[in-house]
C-alpha cells in the first residue's frame, strides 16, 4: 500500500503474520491494519502521511498450507510439508504434527539452537537445510526486494540512522516485543537502538519488552534474519491477552471478541498504534525512536493566520526545538518553519510550542503556489498535512505527526473551508476554531 502519485523509493514498514498458523490472532490484526490505512487515507492525518511518504507491504498469512488446518480447529505451528517422512500425529496434534517450523527455516544462523536432528515431528523442527521452504524462499525474496542496497550489519559498527525500513512478524500469546538476537545471548551492535524502538512500541501495547534470546534461543527466525542479512530493524510482537481477560483471552485460539473487548481495547486497540508508529519511523527506525514524542498537534483560528500548537514529550531528555512542514515535507525538500516555546524557552522535557502559519504575498488566486512559506502548496482546494516534529537535547529529531490545513471535511473546495482566501468571511465573534 502507498500513494502510486508520488513517486518512490520511500521507506518500506513490512509486517508479516501467521507464520505460525495456529497463533490466529495473528492474521486477524494484520488483516485489519490493512483496512484501517485503507479506511483512513485522506482523513486521518497520520494515515495519509504515512501512505504518502511509505510503502506498506504486508502479508497476514505467511503460512496458508499451515493456516488451511488451523481453520479446520487443528494446532498446527508448521507448515504442512509431510515430505520429509516421521510418523508424526495425523491429524496434527498441539506437539506431534508433520512440517517445518518456518520460523527456525530462513537462512541465518539455521540449525545454531534449533538442529535438524531434534527430529521432524518436533514443534521447532527447522527443516534438512537452510530455508529449505518455498514459503521461506518466497518471504525472503520479497523482503530482499524490498530493501534493495541494504546489506548486512558490520559488528561493531553501527547500521546508523540512514537505514530505512521496519519490519514486525506477528506472534501470539506471550505480549512481548522481541528485537533480535534469538540465536546469541551476545547484543547486536544495534541493540540500544533496536531496544529504544522495541521499548516505544512496547508503550502502546504494554507488552514486555526484551531481546527475543532473554524469552528463549532460537534460530533461523525471520528477524534475525532481517536484521543479521539486510540490518534491518526487526521484531517479534507476540500478542497477548488484555489484562483483565488473561484467562478468558489467552490461548492459540482465543475468541473472536477478544480483538475489541475492554471498552475496544483489545488485541487492535493495544496493537494499531504500535503499528502505525512503527510506520511512522520506518524512515529511520534507528534515530527517530530516540527523539521527542509530538503528543498532539492541532490548528487554532479564529483569523488569519492560521496558529498552529503542538505538546513535545522529550521524555528523559529536554525539548530543544519543533518544527513544522507544510504542504511539503523535508524529504520531499520542504522548508522548516521553526516552532516557538510558548513558555518562552525550549529547556524542559515536556513543552508546548506554537507557529504562526506565515502568509506569503498577496491572497490572490485559488491554485497558485503563494501561500506559505514551506514551499508547500496553498491549501485552497484540498487539505494540506502539516507535518511536525521535536529535536531534544542530544540533537535527535523525532518522527512526525501530522494534522490538517482544513476543515476536515476531505477538500474539494467547498465553501465550509475555513482558511478561506477572503478572511473576512471568518466572523470574529464566533471566537477560536478547534480543528
Ligand atoms: O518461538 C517462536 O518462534 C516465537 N514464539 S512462539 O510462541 N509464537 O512460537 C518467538 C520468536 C522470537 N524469538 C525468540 N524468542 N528468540
Ligand atoms: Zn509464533
Amino acid at each position: 500500500m502507498t500513494n502510486q502519485g508520488i513517486p518512490g523509493p520511500k521507506p518500506v514498514f513490512f509486517l508479516v503474520a501467521a507464520i505460525h498458523p495456529r497463533e490466529i490472532v495473528s492474521a486477524e490484526i494484520a488483516t485489519r491494519f490493512v483496512a484501517s490505512l485503507l479506511a483512513n487515507y485522506g482523513a486521518d492525518p497520520d494515515v495519509t502521511w504515512i501512505l504518502d511518504a511509505h510503502e506498506v507491504v504486508v502479508v497476514p498469512i505467511a503460512n496458508p498450507d499451515g493456516h488451511k488446518l488451523a481453520e479446520q480447529g487443528y494446532m498446527q505451528r508448521k507448515n504442512a510439508n509431510t515430505s520429509y517422512g516421521g510418523d508424526c500425529a495425523d491429524p496434527p496434534e498441539a506437539g506431534n504434527h508433520f512440517g517445518v517450523d518456518l520460523n527456525r527455516n530462513f537462512a541465518f544462523q539455521w540449525g545454531t539452537v534449533a538442529k535438524p536432528t531434534i527430529g521432524v515431528c518436533d514443534q521447532t523442527f527447522p527443516g534438512p537445510t537452510p530455508a529449505s521452504e518455498p514459503e521461506t524462499r518466497s518471504l525472503q525474496a520479497l523482503v530482499e526486494s524490498l530493501y534493495p542496497g541494504h546489506t548486512a550489519p558490520v559488528v561493531g559498527e553501527p547500521v546508523g540512522e540512514d537505514t530505512s525500513g521496519v519490519l514486525i512478524s506477528l506472534h501470539s500469546y506471550a505480549e512481548k516485543v522481541l528485537w533480535p538476537w534469538g540465536y546469541t545471548s551476545d547484543p547486536p551492535t544495534d541493540g540500544p537502538a533496536l531496544q529504544q524502538l522495541g521499548e516505544r512500541l512496547a508503550q502502546f501495547n504494554g507488552y514486555t519488552p526484551q531481546q527475543a534470546v532473554r524469552f528463549y534461543p532460537t534460530s533461523g527466525t525471520i528477524e534475525d534474519w532481517a536484521y543479521g542479512t539486510l540490518g534491518v530493524a526487526s521484531y517479534t510482537i507476540e500478542i497477548g491477552p488484555p489484562p483483565d481477560r488473561l484467562n478468558y483471552c489467552s490461548g492459540f485460539m482465543p475468541p473472536h471478541e477478544c480483538l475489541d473487548i475492554a471498552n475496544g481495547v483489545g488485541f487492535w486497540g493495544e496493537n494499531a498504534p504500535a503499528l502505525q508508529y512503527a510506520a511512522r519511523v520506518a524512515r529511520s527506525p534507528y534515530g527517530q525512536p530516540g527523539g521527542p514524542q509530538v503528543r498532539s498537534v492541532a490548528v487554532v483560528s479564529d483569523t488569519w493566520p492560521l496558529l498552529l500548537t503542538a505538546t513535545l514529550d522529550g521524555g528523559q531528555q529536554p525539548v530543544l526545538a519543533a518544527e513544522a512542514y507544510i504542504g511539503k515535507a523535508p524529504w520531499d525538500g520542504g522548508t522548516p518553519l521553526a516552532l516557538e516555546p510558548l513558555d518562552g524557552a525550549f529547556d524542559s522535557p515536556l513543552e508546548q510550542a506554537q507557529l504562526v502559519v506565515p502568509w506569503h504575498g498577496a491572497p490572490a488566486t485559488a491554485g497558485t503556489d503563494q501561500w506559505v512559506a514551506g514551499g508547500g502548496r496553498e491549501p485552497q482546494n484540498e487539505p494540506v498535512l502539516a507535518l511536525v516534529r521535536g529535536q531534544n537535547a542530544a540533537g535527535t529529531w523525532g518522527p512526525m505527526h501530522a494534522a490538517w490545513l482544513s476543515d476536515g471535511a476531505g477538500g474539494g473546495g467547498d465553501d465550509q473551508v475555513f482558511w478561506t482566501w477572503l478572511p473576512l468571511m471568518l466572523a470574529p465573534e464566533e471566537g477560536p476554531v478547534y480543528r
